[in-house]
């Protein structure tokens, strides 16, 4: 018994050594670790228990180098013609049993599928990436800080990633910008510093901690090359304005109200017509400014009228007092236009 007990006791503490030198990562045993395992063997000769005989083995974990980025979230992002600071998260994964520096970038394409079952139709502009510093899971400007790569990423550890950029003018709704994160891993090296280049150990295996790559194949990187990659996409939400502008006889000096004509000293009313086409986004401040023409004269005692509606395309009587009149420049501004609303700016003239 003594003996069956002592074996046991030896194969125990071997297996309880690794598992203190390598805590149980999901990544597997660490990298560069040594696995050590004695066996002993016991025996007896003429009944007498002989001292017992052992070896031991050991050997270096090698290296399997594995990384995962995805996108955070499953919808495109909605930005507005002109934004800056627009946001797309990505989180990059040390799937590695070792821990690992990672370079950063950010590609913009030119057409092709986007990541959202849309097509890339733009470029973002001063596109940046942002390391979530304050791991709050939002972009803070100034907290969070730019990066061009991870340092000293543990096995098993994920970090959130921001890519910031800013929108141009002049888009339309559905307008797309595609955007591919690439995270490819280094050497750990030093602290605040970018390791060099992971390269995989060629040939047979060595008594050294040897390197495999074994990262699968993202949006735009091939399997088992040390990278891996995510693709997310900016979509615009634009307002679409029409703007029209009619105008009316309301009365003439020979005939009055009835059936008016535009003869000089008549009276004109003027309507200009602002729509947002159905699924754009509200357009708000929207200024209205229209010099009138040395032919007509500006009726200050009717004033001007805002946020009119429309009913069979023509102008209602209707709106609310405001704007102004300068330098023969009737000026107002109306609330927001809505997807598929229309709003009135009313004034009036009479004809030299
Ligand atoms: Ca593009
Ligand atoms: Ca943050
Ligand atoms: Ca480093
Ligand atoms: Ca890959």
């Amino acid at each position: 018994m003594r003996k069956y007990g002592r074996l046991l006791g030896t194969v125990g503490a071997a297996a309880l050594a690794v598992v203190g030198a390598s805590p149980a990562f999901a990544a597997g045993t660490a990298a560069g670790s040594t696995i050590t395992n004695t066996v002993t063997v016991n025996y007896q000769v003429g009944g007498v228990s002989q001292t017992a005989s052992s070896a031991s083995d050991t050997f270096t974990v090698d290296r399997k180098v594995n990384l995962t980025v995805a996108e955070v979230g499953t919808t495109t992002t909605q930005v507005s013609p002109g934004q800056s600071a627009v946001v797309t998260t990505f989180t990059v994964t040390n799937t590695s049993n070792a821990v690992l520096d990672f370079a950063l970038a950010a590609a913009q394409q030119t057409g092709g599928a986007g990541a959202h079952a849309n097509t890339d139709t733009f470029d973002a502009t001063n596109v940046k990436i942002y390391v979530d510093t304050n791991n709050n899971g939002s972009y803070d400007a100034v907290t969070d800080l730019e990066v061009a790569y991870l340092d000293e990423l543990a096995a098993d550890a994920s970090q959130t990633v921001f890519v910031v950029a800013d929108i141009p003018l002049n888009l339309a709704t559905n307008d797309v910008a595609a955007v591919t994160l690439t995270a490819t891993g280094r050497e750990g090296g030093a602290a605040a510093s970018q390791g060099a280049a992971l390269s995989e150990t060629t040939g047979a295996n060595t008594a050294g901690m040897d390197t495999v790559f074994a990262d699968g194949a993202g949006a735009t990187d091939a399997s088992r090359d040390a990278a891996h990659s995510a693709k997310d996409d900016w979509t615009v939400l634009a307002a679409a304005l029409t703007v029209s502008k009619l105008s009316t006889v309301i009365s003439d000096p020979l005939n009055g109200t009835t059936n008016p004509k535009a003869i000089p000293g008549a009276t004109i009313e003027y309507c200009i017509v602002v729509s947002n086409a159905a699924g754009s986004a509200a357009a708000s401040s929207v200024a209205i400014s229209d010099p009138l023409p040395s032919t007509v004269t500006y009726d200050s005692g009717y004033g001007i009228f805002l946020n009119g509606s429309v009913t069979s395309g023509a102008c209602n009587a209707d709106g609310t007092a405001g704007g102004s009149f300068a330098s023969g420049t009737v000026s107002g501004t109306l609330t927001s236009v809505a997807a598929s609303e229309t709003k009135t700016l009313r004034f009036r003239a009479t004809i030299n």
